[in-house]
């Protein structure tokens, strides 16, 4: 399905000053992750965070209840792959609720005195903001410097967000998962050095936030972009066997996270570590288009012997 990437009115809403409660400890570091299972977006409904349930991934910050009655943020977790941050958050909220001012805020370089001071806390200086899936570029005092922005799936450095945007309006929901893409590049005008990636740095903080202000915001959490770990070429989903589970995320990733040479592993190494691989049981394509149409018998093969 295809992202609506709305544009949003960003100018934003100073925050009173009449209520400081405390963020608790300023930050948290999460564990480094090389997701291979996260998927945002196009699943079965009422399935869309089981991928996150089922990961293993660490909850990272564990918000209190602290704004009933509106989006109440619980927890987070965090990882990556080659070409996306992921995040999730959960809420406190039973029913669903509409998800449109939700916010993430990222200091790429993790350094509090340059971008945005989001909420005028001292405790993030943000290079980089979304507005639900809308991404825009920060500076020092700024909220969104207007600027236009390139990279991702859809080419505006727009995140992919489950729930989306649909022709009814905003998401509405009881928790978020965004898969960020690590190519945001701003376009600054030569005047200030050109177009430039978002992400310079391998680490990097974020916030969540909303609207309204303080009521509920994240603690800072600090995150260093996993490496994808060594494994058997083939393993895709890196849980020591090269199986039907990897035909299918090739599948599923084939022409953006996997090409043909992925596939040539996978039937080089398929069944490992059991001993009688059955590699000449898969018809052997001859380029890269015949590999699309192979993958079809592959998948049927697959399919075939998992039921059997
Ligand atoms: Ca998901
Ligand atoms: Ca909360
Ligand atoms: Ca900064
Ligand atoms: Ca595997």
């Amino acid at each position: 399905m295809t992202p609506l990437v709305r544009r949003l009115p960003t100018f934003f809403v100073a925050i009173s000053a009449c209520c400081i409660p405390s963020i608790g400890s300023a930050q948290v570091i999460a564990p480094s992750f090389y997701a291979t299972t996260i998927q945002v977006q196009g699943e079965a409904p009422g399935t869309e965070f089981d991928d996150w349930t089922n990961s293993g991934i660490t909850v990272v910050d564990m918000d209190p209840l602290d704004n009933p009655g509106d989006v109440d943020f619980a927890n987070v977790q965090v990882a990556n792959d080659d070409e996306f941050l992921y995040i999730r958050v959960s809420t406190f909220n039973a029913t669903p609720i509409s998800l449109a001012n939700v916010y993430l805020g990222f200091d790429t370089d993790q350094d509090k005195a340059t971008g945005f001071d989001v909420l005028q806390i001292g405790e993030i200086g943000s290079e980089l903001g979304y507005q639900t899936d809308f991404p825009f570029a920060q500076y020092t005092g700024i909220f969104n410097l207007g600027l236009s922005m390139t990279g991702g799936p859809i080419g505006n450095g727009g995140a992919l967000i489950f729930p989306s945007w649909t022709e009814a309006g905003p998401p509405v929901g009881i928790g978020y998962e965004w898969a960020v893409p690590l190519d945001v590049t701003i376009q600054f005008p030569p005047a200030l050095g050109g177009p430039k990636l978002a992400f310079t740095q391998p680490s990097f903080n974020f916030v969540i936030y909303t609207d309204q202000g303080l009521a509920d915001i994240t603690q800072v959490i600090s995150y260093t972009l996993a490496t994808p770990p060594a494994g058997t070429p083939g393993d895709f989903d890196l849980d020591n066997d090269v199986d039907g589970a990897d035909f299918l995320l090739w599948q599923q990733g084939f022409g953006t996270t996997y090409d043909a040479a992925d596939l040539a592993d996978w039937k080089a190494n398929f069944g490992l570590p059991a001993a009688a691989p059955v590699v000449s049981a898969v018809p052997e394509p001859g380029s890269a288009l015949l590999a699309i149409g192979g993958a079809a018998i592959i998948g049927s093969m697959v399919r075939r012997r998992k039921a059997s």
